[in-house]
């Protein structure tokens, strides 16, 4: 009797400890901690380090996407020491020949928070189709000299009938201008923060920041003739380079923001007004909630 409870204490244990070891195996790597909040996009080996993009869905969008992003050596440890700079570029088909264009995109510095994480953005211009890929070429020095690991990207379409967060438009002036919503990035009813970035197209690798125009804000319901809604400012460039003002939602629905661009002389350049045979800028982005 003693020895047949002692074979089943001991069969017991068995199953225990092997049912124990399975979930062992099977539970995730643990993630770094600081990445908390965040979701791997896209990393790249080059061999000797691998480079690890993160935002909080894991996609990247056409328009405003701020990017995290992290080194690691050969053995897995993310390294704080790196000299960061990157080149988003596309690669279209244009009936047989290909053409190639960047898009606005922030130098990449350190975080505040932790020294192995670093931060920029880039403002996607282009959805990734058929027509054309998106590959983004980083060069990083960790001390050693630079190197560099081309990553290929996915970027999805942003816009819908009722929601689109980046527009551009050709100037009076004949310039390109490319216009990113980062916020109201969840609109509520009343008056929102709204944040845009402004650039122009200098070439296809050079979209710098437009300083010093303002941005002027109407926004409308068109599904309720087109009424407005009080509590607009005006957008005005920051000190960190982006346009600030505020936008007003008087209910919730579907709202286009209508934008036009004035330049630094008081000239607009961009946008049409609205006006009850005007019903919309031709410069404008779209929110429903
Ligand atoms: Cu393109």
């Amino acid at each position: 009797m003693k020895l047949l409870m002692r074979s089943f204490l001991l069969l017991f244990a068995l199953v225990a400890f092997s049912s124990c070891k399975k979930d062992e195996a099977a539970e995730p790597t643990p993630q770094t901690p600081t990445t908390t909040g965040l979701q791997l996009i896209e990393s790249a080996t080059d061999g000797n380090y691998t480079l690890e993009l993160y935002n909080s869905t894991g996609l990247l969008k056409v328009g405003y996407n701020p990017i995290s992003f992290r080194i690691k050596n050969g053995s897995g440890t993310a390294v704080s020491n790196a000299n960061l700079s990157w080149m988003p570029m596309m690669t279209m088909d244009m009936g047989g020949s290909a053409h190639q264009h960047s898009c606005p995109h922030s130098t990449i510095g350190s975080s505040s928070g932790d020294a192995t994480l670093f931060e920029g953005y880039a403002v996607f211009n282009m959805a990734s189709s058929m027509m054309g890929f998106w590959e983004l070429t980083f060069t990083y020095d960790i001390g050693s000299g630079p190197q560099e690991v081309v990553m290929p990207v996915t970027v999805q379409a942003s816009d819908s009938e009722f929601h689109k967060e980046y527009t551009s438009t050709i100037g009076a002036d004949s310039v390109t201008y490319l216009l990113a919503m980062v916020e109201p990035s969840n609109p509520e009813g009343g008056v929102n923060d709204m944040i845009v970035g402004l650039y122009k197209r200098v070439s296809d690798t050079e979209f710098p920041v437009v300083d010093g125009y303002t941005i002027r804000v109407d926004p409308r319901m068109p599904g309720m003739g087109n009424h407005g809604a009080p509590g607009n400012v005006d957008l005005t460039q920051g000190a960190d380079g982006f346009y600030h003002g505020m936008v007003g939602f008087s209910m919730t629905g579907y709202w286009k923001i209508n934008l036009m661009l004035e330049d630094g002389a008081g000239t607009i350049i961009g946008g049409q007004e609205v006006t009850p045979t005007n019903l919309e800028s031709s410069v404008h982005f779209k929110v429903s909630f």
